[in-house]
């Protein structure tokens, strides 16, 4: 291989909290064992290559700004080559375990199917080679079903069959191609799965579209034997007004719909809790109450701003109580912490990605060993087993079975004329006890 845009960066090391490195990790010591497991394989960490590789620095007012040696390329196919060998040089720097990719991220498009499916199983082969040398695996695969103008009125739920039948066979071969590079997950984000304006939208046909996709999806999955997770990716709004997948609790009351809800989970981002009006803590809680929590795109959003900035998370209590309701909920299995984050437009240097990852890494480390601390402290838990303990009782629990009636319930409640004094819910001494862990 030869020299890419990180030569000059070594591996990035374990340096410990009291480093002054700029580039160390001070809290990821991937080996520490901590609730039985190394922390590597707690978190899972991802890059994204959409962000990391494939993203210039554009925005809506203004020109690229990143200028990586492989835009330029005439040939398009080698350009594809020189940026798989600069992604694999920055998983070498970042000793990450993960990455993750759109089948538009890794090949160029052709003009029309079998030219685009033809590059994209050239490149993925040329990964799959890369992959024989180092140690990074593939978290998940997805396919960019919004950038190209044919799915301007979204993939699936399109109103032209032949966008929904270019869509699944797209996403037949992005699955082919996860699975032939040992993918643990496959991710669907609703990318323009949406509509600007009811006069020109059938809400009813395009769920029902949607449903079928996914159900389509799913039937494939089984036919070629992939161990992995189908996960959705909600996000409420961007681009469009209103996004099918909204949040958690949408998602799940669609997957009901169609019958889907053991067979799919979810891929929760922070950014889009935000823009749903939650926060990302409880949209992992809900997909934990569900028995849907897949994985994690860790990033956050900035609460001033109305859409997906995508920024490299760095607020501590945030991160910790998000990973705190991943540790309750059991861990994220098969799924993982994907940077689905961007350096800023200015950030123009190599070093800038390098610096954004590992103090990335860095940020849910330290928040994971924080939230560890929670659990094994206990004390939050036993709260709230104290304030759920009438639960407990065999009177209470009946009224949750089945063995109770509406009516049954009111003659008991009636013959001890029940009159229930109000507890306190505890709210600040509960954050006080969380400030004490930071
Ligand atoms: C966009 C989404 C996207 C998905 C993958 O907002 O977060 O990046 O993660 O298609
Ligand atoms: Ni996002
Ligand atoms: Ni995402």
């Amino acid at each position: 291989m030869s020299d890419t845009l990180f030569s000059n960066f070594e591996t990035v090391r374990y340096a410990g909290p009291d480093s002054d490195e700029p580039l160390a990790y001070r809290y990821y010591d991937a080996d520490r064992v901590v609730l039985g497991r190394p922390l590597r394989d707690h978190l899972r960490f991802a890059v994204a290559y959409w962000h990391s590789l494939a993203m210039n620095g554009s925005d809506p007012f203004g020109a690229p700004t990143l200028q990586r040696p492989w835009m330029d390329r005439s040939d398009e196919m080698q350009a594809a080559r020189d940026k798989a060998d600069a992604a694999f040089d920055l998983f070498r720097v970042l000793d990450v375990p993960f990455y993750s990719f759109h089948d538009r991220d890794i090949a160029p498009g052709g003009d029309d199917l079998r030219s685009s499916l033809h590059n994209f199983h050239e490149m993925a082969d040329y990964l799959g080679s890369k992959m024989q040398s180092f140690n990074t695996r593939l978290l998940w695969g997805t396919a960019n079903l919004f950038s190209h103008p044919r799915f301007m009125a979204g993939a699936a739920t399109n109103p032209d069959p032949d966008v929904f039948a270019f869509s699944a066979a797209t996403v037949k071969h992005c699955m082919d191609v996860t699975k032939q590079l040992g993918g643990d997950n496959y991710v669907l984000w609703g990318g323009r799965e949406g509509y600007e304006t009811l006069l020109n939208t059938r809400v009813g046909q395009e769920l029902d579209q949607l449903g079928r996709f996914l159900s389509l999806v799913v039937e494939y999955k089984h036919k070629i034997g992939f161990a992995g997770q189908i996960l959705i990716e909600p996000k409420p709004k961007e681009p469009t007004a209103h996004q099918y997948d909204f949040d958690t609790a949408t998602v799940y009351g669609f997957l009901k719909r169609y019958g889907l809800e053991n067979e799919v989970k979810l891929n929760l981002e922070g950014n889009h809790a935000l823009l749903a009006g939650h926060s990302f803590e409880h949209e992992i809680a809900m997909a934990a109450s569900f028995g849907i929590l897949g994985s994690l795109d860790i990033n956050r959003g900035d609460p001033l701003l109305g859409w997906d900035t995508d920024q490299f998370p760095s607020n501590l209590q945030d991160t910790t109580m998000a990973l705190y309701h991943v540790i309750k909920a059991g861990g994220l299995g098969l799924g993982g912490c994907n940077f689905d984050a961007k350096i800023r437009r200015q950030s123009i240097d190599p070093a800038d990605l390098v610096h954004a990852h590992v103090g990335g890494m860095d940020h849910c480390a330290r928040a994971f060993l924080i939230a560890a601390s929670i659990v094994e402290d206990g004390r939050l838990d036993a709260a709230l087993q104290e304030r759920y303990a009438g639960w407990e009782a065999e009177a209470a629990r009946d009224m949750l079975s089945g063995s109770e009636t509406l009516e049954s319930i009111s003659d008991k409640a009636e013959a001890q004329n029940l009159s229930p004094k109000p507890r306190s819910g505890g709210q600040e001494r509960l954050e006080n006890l969380i400030s004490r862990f930071f």
